[in-house]
C-alpha cells in the first residue's frame, strides 16, 4: 500500500547554483549586475518552488493511516500529547469535531485546557497546542497557525485539501516556540475527519511528525441496512455508526427489509417505540457526521397513479423528515413485475415491464416535485429500480431512463445482484442505460457485500475486493449492504470505507489487517484469534473464492507434505487447532463485545473444529507410531468434535435454526484424509 507519495525531487535546485556560478566566473567585470540578476532569478525560482510545492517531503514514520490519505508526509514536528495540551477552538467550530477531539485528547493528556485564542507569553506554559477549526477565508488563529506550520513541499496538496468537500489538513510543527498541531477542515465534516485521523495517528501520547492533506474521492460512502432478516438493534446501529465515522464514511441508509413500517405496512404511521429507534439513529448520525437516509419501499402493493398513495408516501416521508432526516430513497426492488391496480393498468399502457417503469417514473416524478415544494431542504431523491442489476439495456430500463426525472439518482448493484466485480466500464454503461439519450444518470452502487441473507448459515468476513479503483469517476457513491450480524460486519465495512475514500490506493489485505487490529484494540491474543477466525470465513461469494481458509490451508499443506514424506510434521497446524479452540473466549476480549455474541454459533463450530484438528493430528502421530490404542482414542475424539461442529445453533428470522457453517470445507477435507490414513493402517 502506498502510505505516502513523495513529491518528485527538486530537479532545478542544482541548476540554479551551477548557472549562477559559471556566469559569474565568465564575466568578472560585470559582477554586480549579474549578481543582482542571479539573485533575482534565484528568488523567482525559490518563490516558484514554494508556490508549486515541488520540495521533497520527509517520509512519515508513525502508525499507518486508514483510509489511505491522498497525501501524507513526515514534515513537521513530533509532538507529545501526554502532558499539558491546550486546545484552541473557535466557538463556531463544529460541535461533533470539538467533542471528538476533547474526548480523544483527554484519553492521553495529563491536563487539557480549552481556549479560543492563540496562547501568549511563556512558550512552555501551554504545553502542546492543538488548533481545531474550519478554514475561513477571513483569517484568525487557525489560519495563523496553519501558516506557522507551513511546509513548502505540502503547500499544493494542502490547498487542494482545503478546497474540496470533506477535505482536511492535519499538520504539525512549531509556532512561536510552541509545539503545535493544526487540524483544519474545508467544511465541518472535514474538520471532524481531521480529528478522526489524529485518533489513528496518535500512538499512546505521541504523534510522529506528520503532515496530512486529504479528501475523499467518492462523494457518498456508507452502509445500507438493506438485507432480509432481523433488523439491527438501536445499540448495534449506534456502534456501527461510531465505527463508520472512524473510517470517514458519511451515509447510512435505513432500509431493513423486515421493518414492517417501511415495506409491508408502508402506509401505516410508525408507532412511538419504532419512531424512537429512528430518532436514536438520527442522533447517532449527528454525533458522527453521518447523513441518515430513509428508504420507503411501497412497491409490494402501491397503486402508482392513485393520488391517495402519493399523499400517503409524502406524509410518511414528512413524518420521518420531522426527526431530522434529509435524504430519501424509494426502493422498488424485489416486488412483482406487474401493476397491481386497475387504474394503473389502464393508465400505463407501454406493456409489460415497460409499463411498470412508466408507472414508477410517473409516481416518482410527482413525489419528487411534491417533496421539493413541501420539504425544500432535501438531498436529491434516490430510487432502486425493479431491474436493479446489469448494465445491459432492457425495455424496463430504457423506459425508466427516459421517463424518470433526470435529477433522481438510481441505485444499482453492479452486473449481478451480488457482484463479483464492479468495473468502471460497467458503471459507465449503467449511467447510459438508466439515463435518457445524452443525459447519463447519476448512479449510486448498492453493493451486496458482505450481506449474508441469502446464506444465513455463513459469515462473510473477507475484505471487499475487485471494485475498480477509479469507480469514483463514474459514480456518486457506494454503500455496502452488510451481514445480518452488525458487529461481525465491522471489519468488512472498514475495508469498504477504505476502498471508497481512496480507491486507487486501496489494498484489501492491508486494509482488513488494519481493521482487525483496530477491533482487537491492542490485545495480541484476541487479534490472533480474530485473524484465525476470519481466515475460516473468507468465502464471500460461495462459488467464487479461489483460496478457501488460506492460512489454515497453508498449515494443512505443510503438515501433509512433511507427513507424507516421513519428515517431522511442523507445529503450525496443531498450534492453529489450539488457537481455534480458544476462539470463543478470546473474541470476548475485542473492543466490541457484540462481535463475540454475533458470531457465537460460528466460533463454537470453529472451536469444535479446533478440537477435531488437534485430535486428528494426535491420531496421525499414533498411526505413524503404530500405536493402535492411542490412535483409536484420538479417532473417537476427532469424530465427536466433528459432530459437535455441525449442530443447529444459529437462529434465523425465517428459516428456523441452522447449522453455522465455517472453514470452507478445509477442516472436513483434512479430517477425511486423516481418517483414511487411520483406516489404511488399522482398518475400519
Ligand atoms: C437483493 C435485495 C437485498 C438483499 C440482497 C442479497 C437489492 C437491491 N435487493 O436483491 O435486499 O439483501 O439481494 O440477498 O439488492
Amino acid at each position: 500500500m502506498r502510505q505516502y507519495r513523495r513529491r518528485p525531487r527538486l530537479w532545478f535546485s542544482g541548476a540554479v547554483g551551477s548557472m549562477g556560478s559559471s556566469r559569474l566566473k565568465a564575466r568578472r567585470g560585470r559582477v554586480g549586475l549579474l549578481a543582482v540578476l542571479a539573485l533575482l532569478l534565484a528568488t523567482v525560482l525559490v518563490v516558484g518552488w514554494l508556490v508549486t510545492g515541488r520540495a521533497s517531503s520527509a517520509p512519515y514514520a508513525g502508525p499507518a493511516l486508514y483510509p489511505a490519505p491522498q497525501h501524507i508526509s513526515g514534515d513537521g514536528a513530533a509532538l507529545d500529547f501526554s502532558g499539558k495540551v491546550t486546545l484552541v477552538i473557535d466557538e463556531s467550530t463544529d460541535g461533533a469535531a470539538r467533542s471528538a477531539l476533547d474526548t480523544l485528547v483527554r484519553e492521553v493528556a495529563r491536563e487539557v485546557v480549552t481556549t479560543s485564542s492563540a496562547p501568549q507569553g511563556d512558550a512552555s506554559a501551554a504545553g502542546t497546542v492543538v488548533y481545531l477549526g474550519t478554514q475561513h477565508s477571513g483569517g484568525g488563529p487557525l489560519e495563523d497557525a496553519l501558516r506557522g506550520v507551513r511546509s513548502a513541499a505540502d503547500d499544493g496538496s494542502r490547498t487542494a485539501a482545503l478546497g474540496r468537500p470533506e477535505g482536511y489538513v492535519l499538520a504539525t510543527g512549531t509556532v512561536s516556540g510552541r509545539p503545535t498541531a493544526v487540524l483544519a477542515g474545508a467544511d465541518p465534516r472535514g474538520t471532524f475527519y481531521a480529528v478522526q485521523s489524529l485518533r489513528r495517528l496518535l500512538d499512546g501520547g505521541r504523534l510522529a511528525a506528520v503532515s496530512v492533506a486529504d479528501w475523499p474521492l467518492l462523494g457518498t460512502r456508507g452502509v445500507i441496512e438493506g438485507f432480509y432478516g432481523f433488523p439491527w438493534s438501536t445499540e448495534a446501529r449506534s456502534a456501527v455508526l461510531d465505527a463508520m465515522a472512524r473510517s470517514k464514511m458519511n451515509t447510512f441508509v435505513y432500509s431493513p427489509k423486515d421493518d414492517p413500517y417501511l415495506r409491508a405496512r408502508w402506509r401505516d404511521p410508525y408507532p412511538d417505540d419504532a419512531i424512537g429507534e429512528i430518532r436514536d439513529l438520527v442522533a447517532a448520525g449527528q454525533r458522527n457526521h453521518i447523513d441518515v437516509a430513509y428508504a420507503l419501499s411501497p412497491g409490494l402493493d402501491i397503486c402508482y397513479s392513485r393520488a391517495s398513495d402519493l399523499d400517503t408516501a409524502a406524509a410518511k416521508i414528512a413524518s420521518v423528515h420531522a426527526l431530522g432526516i434529509r435524504q430519501f430513497v424509494i426502493p422498488l426492488d424485489d416486488i412483482g413485475g406487474g401493476l397491481t391496480c386497475p387504474e394503473d393498468r389502464s393508465r400505463f399502457t407501454a406493456g409489460g415491464s415497460a409499463g411498470l417503469a412508466q408507472a414508477q417514473a410517473w409516481f416518482l416524478n410527482r413525489l419528487r416535485d411534491r417533496l421539493e415544494t413541501d420539504l425544500p431542504d432535501l438531498a436529491p431523491l434516490q430510487m432502486v429500480p425493479t431491474e436493479y442489476s446489469g448494465a445491459e439495456t432492457s425495455r424496463y430500463k430504457s423506459r425508466l431512463g427516459r421517463d424518470l426525472d433526470a435529477r433522481i439518482v438510481v441505485q444499482w448493484t453492479g452486473e449481478e445482484i451480488v457482484s463479483h466485480r464492479i468495473t468502471s466500464a460497467s458503471a459507465g454503461a449503467a449511467r447510459s442505460t438508466y439515463g435518457a439519450p445524452g443525459k447519463p444518470r447519476s448512479i449510486l452502487v448498492w453493493d451486496n457485500f458482505p450481506v449474508n441473507d441469502f446464506a444465513q448459515d455463513r459469515l462473510f468476513l473477507s475484505a471487499v475486493e475487485e471494485r475498480d479503483g477509479d469507480l469514483y469517476k463514474s459514480l456518486v457513491g457506494m454503500v455496502s449492504n452488510p451481514m445480518i450480524q452488525p458487529y461481525a460486519s465491522l471489519p468488512g465495512i472498514a475495508t469498504y470505507a477504505d476502498m471508497t475514500w481512496n480507491g486507487p490506493a486501496y489494498d484489501p489485505g492491508a486494509s482488513l489487517d488494519a481493521a482487525l487490529a483496530d477491533l482487537a484494540g491492542g490485545d495480541a491474543d484476541a487479534l490472533a484469534a480474530l485473524r484465525a477466525f476470519t481466515d475460516l470465513n473468507q468465502n464471500w461469494q460461495l462459488d467464487y473464492h479461489p483460496h478457501p481458509a488460506p492460512a489454515l490451508s497453508q498449515d494443512v499443506d505443510a503438515f501433509w507434505s512433511a507427513y507424507r514424506s516421513g519428515r517431522t510434521t511442523p507445529a503450525g497446524l496443531a498450534e492453529r487447532a489450539r488457537l481455534l479452540e480458544r476462539v470463543p473466549e478470546l473474541l470476548t476480549h475485542l473492543r466490541q463485545p457484540g462481535y463475540a455474541t454475533d458470531v457465537a454459533a460460528w466460533s463454537a463450530a470453529a472451536a469444535h473444529y479446533g478440537t477435531a484438528l488437534a485430535s486428528a493430528v494426535r491420531m496421525l502421530g499414533a498411526v505413524h507410531d503404530g500405536d493402535a490404542d492411542a490412535a483409536d482414542a484420538a479417532r473417537s475424539a476427532t469424530l465427536a468434535a466433528r459432530d459437535a461442529a455441525v449442530v443447529r445453533a444459529q437462529p434465523t428470522l425465517d428459516r428456523g435454526t441452522v447449522v453455522a457453517v465455517t472453514g470452507d470445507g478445509v477442516v472436513q477435507q483434512f479430517l477425511d484424509e486423516a481418517l483414511k490414513e487411520y483406516a489404511n493402517a488399522f482398518g475400519g
